[in-house]
Parts: C-alpha cells; sequence; structure tokens
C-alpha cells in the first residue's frame, strides 16, 4: 500500500476502470468503496459502502441514503461548519469487505469486526493526507473528505431493489489523494439486485439478526434472506415451539430489521435456504384468515418503491404446523432402503 501515490496535479481519479453499469445510470460508478470515517466526537472507525459517482479528476458524487453512522458521523461535523475526513477502499481482504457490510452499534470500532474475522490484528497505515487509517493490504484507497454546506445532484443509479433510482443525499467528495499498492486490482460490486450487491449485505444481516433473536426466542432454528427478495423478504424456522411462538418472532424481527416487509415462518423440518420447500409449507400449511399478521404503515427503508411517506404494511405468515396437524398429517417418504438402493445402483453406474 502506498507504494504509488498520486496528489495534485498527477492526481486523476480517471486512471480507474471506473464503468458504468446499467444504462440508466447518471454515468460512471465506484460501486465496490468502502468509506472509513471517525466519529467526530469519539473517534470510533465507522466503515460502510456508498455509491460515488464520477464527476471529475478529484471529485465523485456520493449518497448516504440509507442515513445509517456514516450519515451520522457526517451530519455532527456538517453543523460544526467543518468537512468530513474519510478514505475509502477499493480492493480489501474479504474480512473487510464483510466488516463494512456489518451493522454493530455505534460505538463498536469496525476494523475489530475485521480483526476478529482474521483471528488477528488488522495491519492499518495512517493516511497522508486525511486522519483516518486504511488496511495497508488494501489495492486502491482515495482520500479526501466530504464538504459540509455541498449538495450537488446525483443518480439516479441502479439499486439493489432492481429500479433506478435518484433518492440520494446529493453529497460531494473531493479527492486529496490516491494510494495504490503496486499494480493494483479494481474491485467492482455488480450493482441492482445482483447476487454481488444482495449477499454482501445478506451475510452480516443474517449473522445479526438471527443472533439478536436467538437471544429472546430459544427455539430460533435457521434464517435466510432469499435472493427473489431483495433483502424485503425473511425465512425463519424454529424448533418445538410453543404456541404463540410463531407470531412473537415475526413481530420481534419486524422491529429488528425494518428492511423486511415480508416474512414466513416454519418448521425446522423445512429447510429456509431451500425457497421450494418453504412455499410448499405455505401452500399446505396456512389458513389465511388464521395464519398471516399483516401490521399497517410501519417505518421501511425508502428504497423500497412501494412505500409511501417511508411506510409501508408488513406481512408475517405463520406457515408452522399446528399441535393438531403435526399429529393427523402424514407426509409421504421414500422408504430408506429404496434410497441407498438407488444409490448403490447410481454410484455403481459413475465407476463403471
Ligand atoms: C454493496 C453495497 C452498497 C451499498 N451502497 C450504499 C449507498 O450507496 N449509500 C448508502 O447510504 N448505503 C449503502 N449501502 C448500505 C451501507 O453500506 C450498509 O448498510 C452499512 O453496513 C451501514 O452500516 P453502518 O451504519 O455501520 O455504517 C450499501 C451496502 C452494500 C452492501
Ligand atoms: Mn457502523
Amino acid at each position: 500500500m502506498q507504494e504509488t501515490v498520486y496528489r495534485n496535479e498527477e492526481l486523476d481519479v480517471n486512471r480507474l476502470p471506473i464503468m458504468q453499469h446499467f444504462a440508466t445510470d447518471a454515468g460512471r460508478y465506484i460501486t465496490a468503496g468502502i468509506v472509513v470515517a471517525k466519529d467526530p466526537d469519539t473517534g470510533v472507525r465507522n466503515l460502510s459502502y456508498h455509491r460515488m459517482q464520477l464527476k471529475g479528476p478529484r471529485k465523485f458524487g456520493i449518497s448516504l441514503h440509507s442515513r445509517q453512522h456514516l450519515y451520522s458521523y457526517f451530519e455532527r461535523a456538517e453543523r460544526k461548519g467543518r468537512d468530513l475526513e474519510i478514505a475509502v477502499i477499493v480492493g480489501a481482504h474479504p474480512a473487510v469487505l464483510l466488516a463494512a457490510s456489518a451493522k454493530p452499534g455505534i460505538e463498536v470500532d469496525e476494523y475489530d469486526i475485521a480483526g476478529s474475522i482474521l483471528g488477528e490484528p488488522l495491519e492499518l497505515v495512517p493516511g497522508l493526507t486525511v486522519d483516518v487509517e486504511y488496511p495497508a493490504s488494501a489495492e486502491i484507497v482515495l482520500e479526501g473528505r466530504i464538504l459540509a454546506g455541498v449538495r450537488e445532484a446525483e443518480g439516479p443509479f441502479g439499486e439493489f431493489s432492481g429500479y433506478s433510482t435518484s433518492r440520494s443525499t446529493e453529497n460531494v467528495f473531493e479527492v486529496t489523494a490516491m494510494c495504490c499498492r503496486r499494480n493494483p486490482l479494481y474491485l467492482s460490486i455488480v450493482p441492482g439486485s445482483a447476487a454481488d450487491h444482495l449477499y454482501l449485505a445478506r451475510v452480516a444481516r443474517e449473522a445479526a439478526i438471527l443472533q439478536r433473536l436467538k437471544e429472546k426466542i430459544p427455539y430460533i432454528h435457521a434464517i435466510s434472506y432469499p435472493k427473489s427478495g431483495v433483502n424485503f423478504h425473511c425465512y425463519l424456522s424454529l424448533s418445538q415451539a410453543p404456541e404463540g411462538v410463531a407470531r412473537h418472532a415475526l413481530t420481534l424481527l419486524f422491529g429488528l430489521d425494518h428492511y423486511v416487509k415480508l416474512a414466513v415462518i416454519v418448521d425446522d423440518d423445512i429447510d429456509v435456504n431451500d425457497e421450494e420447500a418453504v412455499w410448499w409449507a405455505v401452500a399446505t400449511r396456512v389458513r389465511g384468515d388464521r395464519d398471516i399478521i399483516i401490521i399497517p404503515r410501519l417505518f421501511t427503508i425508502p428504497l423500497d418503491p412501494s412505500s409511501e411517506g417511508g411506510t409501508v404494511a408488513k406481512v408475517g405468515i405463520d406457515a408452522t404446523m399446528t399441535a393438531a396437524f403435526k399429529k393427523e398429517m402424514v407426509i409421504c417418504k421414500e422408504r430408506e432402503q429404496d434410497l441407498s438402493l438407488a444409490k448403490e445402483i447410481i454410484d455403481k453406474n459413475l465407476k463403471s
């Protein structure tokens, strides 16, 4: 890192192969940029992804539309009339990519998450033009600041919902230095509802939400955010839970994750990562009048195209079996000896 440094007249981000991804995008975007910043009050470091629209040799448009920790850092800096110093990592160890998608409490330094995934300290180097550290092993880093009191049109851009959106906080990022490894790799994340983008958000989300749910409800078995639901859908499974726990879990989930607008809860005989099995449970175990909860006008992410005034109805489907159902219904099953015989025949044919 910092093997090649560009500053002043030499600094032109057009050296990077920044791409336009969709015909509907406003232009060329860095999509894998991880913004590192320090909390203006506590110094705790945050990592988060933000789309960055190329505007000039030393200028990007940037959106803090998820209004999470970086938004709060910038808001507090701007209130004091100060720019927010940042470093943008493009390409790093996957532990850093995962740490950036995690959303712990605001008091947690997100480099600690990268370190704990790695099982050893993450080596950092100080910025050359900003008071922000970044990984010594990063491929490319753009140093600079998000400007206080400046807003410029940014977007539209193809978002994770699969829709092109102009929703943006319209901030401006001014670059003061570009530091690279020798022969750096340029990382791009396919935007829109591509697996690249969705899964990166999903891994950290599944881990965090499963942990929070289990703290309160020990019967929770597994969780899945299927790609088809663009992280607005969540499937949960329960083991041996008493009456009412499924509905408790659904309401707790809506409270924990405001992205979720449709949740399906099943028994642990259903694999939540098998969408067909989940919807088979809905098809065969649900009575709409009894098993569906609808909570109108709950807070949601504005990037949900169906939201109105920042709210949407949340739908919970309890597809767990009732005690009577469990007693009466017999699920079709193959005979064990037939399965092993079939396997034997296949194995023999594969070998010959
Ligand atoms: C690939 C990817 C792209 C993202 N792009 C943006 C973005 O452009 N603007 C934004 O505000 N949030 C974006 N996010 C969401 C935040 O980066 C993410 O929620 C982050 O974990 C926020 O956590 P924090 O509150 O700890 O910063 C993106 C997330 C991913 C995974
Ligand atoms: Mn954070």
